[in-house]
């Protein structure tokens, strides 16, 4: 290991822990219901090697795939490097050869040309297979028994756009793919590619259209008739990057889009609709249709919450700054001109998780991650914008009702995945990692802390958890994790 910077990038719960490993049982406090059974798949940059550069960021660091296994009231837990191209390149010379994050400029000239994803945003299962996903490139399929790398996705070689988003909507009654990739023909490209994969992993449709600016659409949203792109202005630029600077930079002085089409339909018929200036968001909660009328939920902030992308653009804004909503935005289709008109509908906060079954539907319950303002000192630092929340949320977006879990003084929480229950009238749990700092907040090192799985009653988190698995490791942050129930492991197309 060589020396890292002593960055938000690397401190708290993003200090490099570099460890394959496999657990047997794990110790609980309390119950996990017999009910909860399958895999809780977690995609967690950390870094293989130092960096080229000092100010390296944790968008850019190497994926690993980790599992906690579920079954019969005893978890266990693994965790494995996805073996990417750079990954394996980088593990033959023994140190980094690719630089700055999205900058291929910047990278050791031996690799020119070599895919550059570190497959560390979100694991996503599709057609009964796992993938590990990041917006820059394509997917690459890892077996869900093993956590091996099985190699880069392509769909049998049909997928035409080089990259794949790391937010991708499945139907729930179809059991559709859809997805999109933008810098679709490579960097700084301005083609989307819009795509349908069937419930059995079949690519059946790819279509591509040009967003308005270069803009990083990190997630979309469909409904019953419509795909739904929201674009917000962090744009690339292809001189900024062959000067060796950064990939994203903030425009707080350009509006955000909505790209609204029939998720059935041709590209052209794509319609722009004008939205705010300056805003920014990562995650879109959901979407769905009342009427004629389109309803996108989003999680929304005046500025980007990445301090290097606000950096970039020259907005200094600090961190603590930050404002926002859990914001709606509806558009009446029916209207001669379409317009958005928005408003609040819950506290800030991001890492938002619907169930699988409310996926483009109207829906009464989402959770999502927030700052307890009642908090006994700060949150841990780490993940991805170098700060961590300390609560979780849920919300009834109809209604506007709020519950809350709390977690313990200076701990963080990381995005929760949502098991259903075989149970009718049950609302499910939930999975959430929690980090636990190991004496009173704020005293120790930041990196002294015990990363626990929490199981919580998906309608009662004000109760907090009814187990909490023990992993006796400070792990690193996650970004996304997804949940994979037996029966779907059972039949998956890689086996053991
Ligand atoms: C995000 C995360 C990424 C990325 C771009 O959460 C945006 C937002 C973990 O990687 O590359
Ligand atoms: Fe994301």
């Amino acid at each position: 290991m060589g020396a890292f910077p002593q960055t938000i990038h690397f401190i708290g719960t993003n200090t490099p822990r570099q460890q394959e490993y496999a657990t047997g049982a794990l110790e609980v406090e309390g119950t996990i219901p017999a009910a909860i059974d399958g895999a809780f798949f977690r995609a967690v940059p950390d870094n293989a090697h130092a960096p080229m550069f000092e100010d390296d960021i944790a968008l850019n660091h190497d994926g690993m795939i980790a599992r906690f296994d579920i079954s019969g009231g005893k978890a266990s837990f693994a965790i494995q490097y996805v073996e990417t191209e750079r990954y394996r390149l980088e593990k033959a010379a023994g140190h980094a050869l690719f630089g700055r994050y999205r900058n291929p400029f910047t990278d050791d000239p031996s690799v020119a040309g070599k895919d550059r994803t570190v497959a560390n945003t979100t694991p996503v299962w599709h057609g009964g297979q796992l993938f590990m996903t990041k917006e820059d490139g394509r997917g690459y399929e890892v077996n869900p028994h093993t956590l091996e790398t099985v190699g880069r996705w392509d769909y049998e070689g049909k997928l035409r756009s080089q990259t794949f988003t790391a937010h991708p909507r499945i139907d729930p009654d179809t059991g559709e793919l859809f997805f999109f990739g933008y810098e679709a023909g490579g960097l700084c490209d301005l083609n989307v590619a819009y795509c349908i994969a069937d419930k059995d992993g079949n690519l059946v449709s790819e279509q591509w259209f040009e967003q308005p600016y270069c803009s990083t659409i990190h997630d979309f949203v469909i409904t019953e008739h419509y795909a739904i792109f929201p674009l917000f202005p962090t744009l690339a630029d292809l001189d900024r990057l062959k000067a060796g600077g950064a990939h994203w930079a903030h425009h707080q002085d350009l509006p955000s889009w909505l790209g609204i089409m029939p998720r059935y339909g041709k590209v052209s018929e794509m319609q722009w609709v004008k939205g705010p200036v300056g805003v920014s968001c990562f995650h879109e909660v959901n979407a769905f249709e009342d009427g004629d009328t389109i309803h996108v939920d989003l999680c929304l902030t005046n500025t980007n919450a990445f301090q290097f992308m606000r950096e970039a653009g020259g907005v200094h804004i600090d961190q603590r700054e930050i404002q926002g909503a859990l914001t709606r935005w509806s558009v009446d289709m029916s209207a001669g001109e379409l317009a958005i008109a928005e408003r609040p509908i819950g506290p800030p906060g991001d890492l938002c998780r619907v169930e699988d079954a409310a996926q483009g539907k109207p829906y009464d319950r989402a959770w999502y991650l927030s700052m307890n303002p009642q908090a006994k000192g700060p949150p841990m630092l780490g993940g991805p914008v170098g700060a961590n929340f300390n609560c979780m949320l849920r919300i009834n977006p109809q209604t506007g009702q709020l519950a809350m879990m709390e977690t313990p003084p200076g701990a963080a929480i990381s995005e929760p995945a949502h098991v259903v229950s075989p149970e009718p009238g049950h609302g499910g749990w939930l999975l959430t990692v929690i980090d636990i700092p190991n004496g009173p907040p704020g005293a120790g090192h930041p990196a002294d802390y015990s990363s626990e799985l929490w199981v919580v009653e998906a309608d009662a988190i004000e109760r907090g958890p009814i187990a909490r698995v023990k992993t006796g490791k400070p792990l690193r942050s996650q970004v996304h994790g997804t949940w994979v129930a037996r029966d779907k492991l059972a039949a998956s197309k890689r086996q053991g």
